[in-house]
């Protein structure tokens, strides 16, 4: 027989065991808890930075209350809907942000870039002035490289005029034109052999080059082509241009408003458009 005190003992040794296995096990299944809670959370912050980040895309490209789907795609389909007065119009290509363009319809839809007509708005402009846009959609102004990127991206022409001091008018016109995003530095691609017109080939020197501004110096000379020109505009400098619309208005020097042919013939104005491809 066991004594009394010895059976109370052993009880007590078998409830304590009993009771701190229970805890253990507790213990287990709440550390599987919180680890599967860890997991769930880590999850959960994974998808929330994501979702943040496509909030943020949309807020880059889109204008809050704004439904870009109620505005044309470019002059283009605005001049396929039947407008036919030149002018201001608002347009969205892509599903972003609208913004408003002078649209050329009496020449079937162009979608004005640039434009210098009385030098009126400078040209010396940072790369952020440059990517946003500068100047009068009626004067001088600037598209802007975001816009010209969302324009191009799906293939474009482009129909760059340039005037005489004289007043007479020329073009060179480039079937297939794109400007890239901002990744890449608003890399420029244009086909020399979709060129026709009546200046010389004079664009496809600048293809396949990045922007460069005063401040950000992309180009493939020794300097800044924009710094050293004196013009301290922006463009698709190589080394450095054999176009250059951008140059200082009414200005027959370097870094003038120009265009190279065995010789700088220096022009007083310009009218740069593009229009969508349709083909493919
Ligand atoms: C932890 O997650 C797994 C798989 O999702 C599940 O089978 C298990 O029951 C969970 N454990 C606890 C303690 O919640
Ligand atoms: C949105 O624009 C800001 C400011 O230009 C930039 O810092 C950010 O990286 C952009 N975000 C995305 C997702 O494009
Ligand atoms: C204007 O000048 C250019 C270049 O010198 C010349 O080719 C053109 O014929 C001139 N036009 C007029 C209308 O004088
Ligand atoms: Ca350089």
């Amino acid at each position: 027989m066991i004594a009394m005190t010895t059976k109370l003992w052993l009880l007590l040794v078998l409830t304590k065991t009993v009771s701190s296995f229970k805890e253990e096990s507790v213990n287990f299944v709440c550390t599987k808890t919180s680890l599967n809670e860890t997991k769930s959370d880590l999850a959960e912050i994974i998808d929330l930075k994501r979702r943040v980040t496509k909030l943020e895309e949309k807020r880059n490209t889109s204008c809050g209350t704004l439904q870009p789907s109620v505005f044309g795609k470019d002059c283009l389909e605005l001049f396929d809907k039947g407008e036919r007065n030149d002018g201001v119009y608002r347009i969205s290509p892509d599903d972003g942000c609208p913004f408003d363009v002078y649209c050329d319809m009496t020449s079937g839809g162009w979608t004005v870039m640039q434009r210098r007509k009385d030098g009126s708005v400078s040209f010396k402009r940072t790369w952020t002035e440059y990517a946003q846009g500068f100047g009068d959609l009626e004067g001088d102004f600037w598209l802007g490289l975001n816009n010209i990127h969302r324009l191009t991206k799906d293939g474009s022409q482009i129909y760059i005029h340039l005037q005489h001091y004289n007043g007479s008018w020329l073009y060179a016109h480039y079937k297939d034109f794109t400007v890239n995003n901002a990744a890449t530095a608003y890399r420029m691609n244009v086909d020399k052999y979709g060129f026709e017109g009546t200046t010389p080939e004079i664009f496809g020197y600048h293809d396949n080059m990045k922007f460069s501004t005063h401040e950000r110096d992309n180009d493939n000379y020794g300097t800044s082509c924009s710094v050293s020109l004196h013009g301290d505009s922006g463009w698709w400098f190589n080394a450095c241009y054999y176009l250059n619309p951008n140059g200082m208005y009414n200005f027959k020097g370097t870094g003038g408003l120009s265009y190279y042919s065995g010789g700088i013939i220096y022009m007083k104005n310009s009218v740069i458009k593009l229009k969508r491809n349709n083909s493919c």
